[in-house]
């Protein structure tokens, strides 16, 4: 049995160890605050909810076990998590709701900075308990590896308290979603310190978090202050009406080069520390959808949510033609992985997957 050894620092050294989550069970949850302010308001999910139908689950199943055979060949260690029953309510002494969501994808869940692993604190209710799908990896990688750290953030008590009362209206319409975005109003309040994991990018010694629906500058704060040797830098994207996750809006893709959705476009002002340091932000392709899946709770964007597994060699969804041409003319080596019909459960091939071991070290990108 191959002994763990948590190390990760970065989004694009070369991968060794990685986690790919299981479809199994997964549930449309039913109606909360911050997960209605992210169903785009003419969504098939609208008003739906309960167990997703089984064919999508096996087919979702098969693509991700494709995908952790295929990184297996490639010589990277890949572990699974162990569903709990999604259908089970979840219920805190603040809040009450009829059911769980998953264990997809854990990108959302687990942080990995170095040899640490910390449990985001999340802003959905029904994700409360979605870190229990991960404990029996934790668990072993602590046994296995002496330098482990095993961190939780602060349960967060997602009262009403928690959320803006202005996103629970059912027609918000596109234009004021980018005004609300654009004034940096969104729907968790300042109650309390929330984030999702997968709104942080690992730049050595920096860390990239989006200010958005999933994540507020409470959260970005106790990031700043869980991680004192690191710079943390809280950006936002004007562009995107339903912020939440900064992994279909900003893509490192190697020490120096950037992938921003040209709908999402970086700020100027938020450009410094990057231009300061002769890094390169360009445009993404196009998605090659126009539409998301059924079910599908993320934008077309998922196209540039890909997987680097070194800084020379990246997965990219098989039918994502754009995206694949265009990471071949950055100099890419791509590897194409079917994954859309995996996308409903949460993400893409980025989304799905959380580092647990990639070489190298922490470096300073921005000295
Ligand atoms: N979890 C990433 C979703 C982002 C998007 O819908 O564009």
């Amino acid at each position: 049995m191959q002994k763990t050894v948590v190390n990760s620092w970065n989004e694009w050294d070369p991968l060794k160890h990685v986690i790919v989550g299981r479809a199994d069970n997964c549930h449309i949850p039913p109606e909360e605050p911050a997960l209605d302010a992210k169903v785009p308001e003419d969504s098939d999910m609208r008003g739906q909810w309960g167990r997703r139908p089984q064919e999508t689950i096996d087919r979702a199943n098969e693509l991700l076990d494709n995908f952790a055979s295929m990184l297996e060949g490639r010589g990277i260690r890949v572990d699974r998590p162990t569903p709990i029953d999604h259908s089970l309510p979840a219920t805190t002494p603040d809040f009450h709701t009829d059911s769980q969501f998953g264990c997809m994808p854990p990108r959302d869940v687990l942080l990995t900075v170095g040899s640490e692993m910390l449990e985001a604190t999340m802003s959905y209710r029904c994700r409360w308990f979605e870190y229990l799908n991960y404990r029996p990896l934790m668990q072993q990688y602590f046994n296995e590896d002496p330098n482990f750290r095993h961190e939780s953030a602060p349960k967060p008590r997602l009262t009403d308290a928690d959320y803006h009362p202005d996103y629970l209206s059912e027609k918000i319409g596109v234009e004021k979603r980018l005004k609300w975005t654009a004034e940096k109003f969104f729907v968790t309040t300042e109650e309390e310190p929330l984030f999702d994991a997968a709104d942080v990018l690992r730049f050595g010694r920096d860390l990239v978090v989006q200010h958005g629906f999933t994540t507020n500058l409470k959260g970005i704060e106790w990031l700043r202050r869980h991680f004192p040797d690191h710079r943390v830098h809280a950006v936002n994207f004007p562009g995107d009406p339903y912020p939440i996750h900064i992994d279909a809006t900003f893509t490192p893709l190697r020490p120096g080069l950037i992938l921003n959705n040209p709908q999402r476009r970086l700020p100027e002002d938020q450009r410094e520390m990057f231009s300061a340091n002769d890094w390169e932000i360009v445009d993404a392709a196009q998605p090659a959808h126009n539409a998301p899946p059924p079910l599908c709770y993320s934008s077309t964007w998922l196209s540039m949510n890909v997987l680097v597994l070194d800084p020379k060699t990246v997965c990219v969804e098989a039918s994502e033609v754009y995206q694949m041409e265009q990471m071949d003319k950055l100099g890419m080596e791509v590897v194409p992985v079917e994954l859309r019909d995996a996308y409903a459960f949460g993400g893409g091939l980025h989304c799905c997957t959380a580092d647990v071991y990639r070489e190298g070290g922490c470096e300073d990108y921005f000295p």
